[in-house]
């Protein structure tokens, strides 16, 4: 406790304690099952409660306070749209508060890295580390597309219920052709997953061979997530090129 009586726990130190007194390897291992067979793992028991409020409570004031409206449709993705509300990784790393201490947080790390089955490592390309998305409006979407990176983990702070839109779509085992995309022809030729998510929820996607989006939200939903990006030891020696990130935040 501070002087001024407000908890001073670290992210880190309340993650700690709860994998140690909470989570046991039962659900690890579902995780990481389900991770394998389909890309996709909810991992919402990761993360205690008192950390979940802290991590809502900055990132609806960063939202507030620096968010920068977007409206674009994107060529490396099949010009799927990105119409939605964001915080720059620069903004979040500025702020310095409870996201940036969940990203750097070693227990949560190694949690994540026994889910994935492998080392889960600093996304080497500090843009991407981490964004805060909220939509706002009806057709508000975050479109088609991969990410540069291994692993996407991404942290529920409000989602609409599922007749108003904004559940995750996913499409494991594609890839991205930067060049040529073939976003359509990946719909048609592939199982689409959906998951319907709570407030509270985080889960840990295969970023870069997983085609997701966000399904377009319905009048009257509102949704607001971090996603945060990390990288495999095998990202490290890749020439990997940003230009949907520098599209996106060149507006
Ligand atoms: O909003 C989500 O659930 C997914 C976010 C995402 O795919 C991204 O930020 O790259
Ligand atoms: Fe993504």
């Amino acid at each position: 406790m501070s002087l001024h009586g407000k908890s001073t726990a670290t992210i880190d130190a309340q993650v700690g304690r709860h994998l140690e007194n909470g989570v046991d390897s039962e659900q690890y291992w579902l995780s990481r099952k389900s991770f394998y067979e389909t890309g996709f793992a909810l991992i919402s028991y990761l993360l205690p409660d008192e950390v979940k409020r802290r991590v809502d409570a900055e990132i609806n004031d960063l939202i507030a306070q620096q968010s920068i409206r977007r409206d674009l449709t994107l060529p490396q993705t099949s010009n799927s749209p990105r119409r939605m509300r964001n915080v720059t990784a620069e903004d979040i790393r500025a702020h310095d508060g409870v996201v940036r201490e969940m990203y750097e947080s070693p227990a949560l790390r190694g949690a994540l890295s026994a889910v994935a089955g492998e080392a889960v490592l600093d996304c080497p390309y500090q843009p991407e580390e981490y964004v805060i998305t909220h939509l706002e409006r009806p057709g508000d979407t975050h479109g088609w597309h991969w990410d540069d990176y291994s692993f996407g983990v991404i942290y529920v702070v409000d989602v609409p219920p599922t007749h108003l839109g904004g559940f995750v779509q996913t499409v494991p085992n594609t890839s991205w052709d930067k060049e040529d995309p073939q976003v359509f022809q990946h719909l048609i030729g592939n199982p689409i997953h959906s998951y319907a998510l709570r407030p509270g929820d985080m889960y840990l996607l295969r970023t870069d061979t997983t085609l997701h989006r966000v399904h377009p939200l319905e009048p009257g939903g509102r949704r607001t997530i971090v996603n945060m990006a990390f990288a495999a030891e095998r990202d490290l020696n890749k020439q990997i090129s940003h230009e949907t990130m520098e599209d996106l935040f060149s507006v």
